[in-house]
């Protein structure tokens, strides 16, 4: 099954459909060079233990890290917009910040980013949330007086061209609806995970809570994918090397323009500051 990927425009229609469907799609949010560009910078930047980053080859196995338990290719960057202006760029890209200011407030931040590739091998990842907020009864949830914020989202920037080869993202429409974890189900509401196939340059955001997995990569080429994570200001940030470990590197401070230095922390003062 493959995801209807449909494209809205207009904010309002936009914001209505990360309420009903909990994701949304935008075609061509980077054009040929943008990609190019990105993608060789994933090849250039080398992971860092510290950050948290994770490396592993086919024949090496794991290198770095603990992500994905190895035995395939891959490259696994954090604090992405810290390592290149390349990714710092992305982290406030229009249409989708606008969509990210709207949803998460005018003070939201970014709480992380990733770099990653991922080769042949990589396996099925378990239907999973990154996060649910807010448990709560399905039933609860469908009373039109119950509108929960939207805590968190990643937005995806796939730099392919995604097919079922490549180990598509697979989502289940609505299933923020649930209010939980999915735990061992495969299934919500009678419907199974479906393959996001999009094109290289194209960019999908999805809610915390929706249920989603990676999946199997049986392709030759490698996958590329650029993740900015949005939430709320009252969501913490997280930018390893814990514990007060991190650093803005200092040509990323240098260039930021200050909606970027918001998006990284750097905050009118409020109740707990
Ligand atoms: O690899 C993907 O397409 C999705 C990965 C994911 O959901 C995760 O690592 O939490
Ligand atoms: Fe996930």
């Amino acid at each position: 099954m493959v995801v209807e990927l449909k494209e809205y425009t207009d904010l309002a229609s936009q914001l209505e459909a990360m309420e009903r469907d909990g994701y949304l799609y935008f075609p061509g949010v980077l054009n040929s060079d943008e990609i190019a560009e990105l993608r060789k910078c994933m090849d250039e930047t080398e992971p860092i233990a510290e950050n948290r980053d994770s490396y592993s080859t086919s024949e090496g196995g794991q290198l770095l890290g603990k992500f994905q338990g190895g035995g395939f290719f891959l490259k696994h960057i954090k604090v992405a917009f810290n390592r290149s202006p390349i990714f710092l760029k992305y982290i406030d890209r229009s249409p989708l910040i606008e969509l990210a200011e709207a949803m998460h407030g005018e003070d939201c931040h970014i709480i992380g980013s990733t770099a990653w590739i991922t080769g042949e091998g990589r396996p099925d990842q378990q239907l999973h949330s990154d996060w649910v907020p807010v448990p709560l009864p399905a039933d609860v949830l469908a009373d039109s007086r119950v509108k929960l914020p939207i805590f968190a989202t990643t937005a995806f920037y796939y730099l392919d061209d995604v097919t079922e080869e490549l180990g598509p993202t697979k989502i289940i429409p609505g299933s923020h609806k649930s209010g939980r974890v999915p735990g061992d189900d495969t299934t919500w509401n009678g419907q199974e995970a479906q393959s996001i196939l999009c094109n290289a340059g194209d960019v999908v955001i999805f809610r915390s809570e929706i249920w989603h997995r990676g999946s199997r990569s049986t392709s030759k080429d490698n996958r590329y994918l650029l993740q900015v994570f949005y939430a709320n200001r009252m969501v913490t940030q997280k930018f390893p090397p814990y514990p007060h470990g991190f650093r803005l590197n200092k040509e990323i401070l240098a260039q930021a323009t200050p909606r970027q230095l918001r998006l990284l922390g750097h905050h009118e003062g409020g109740v707990y500051d």
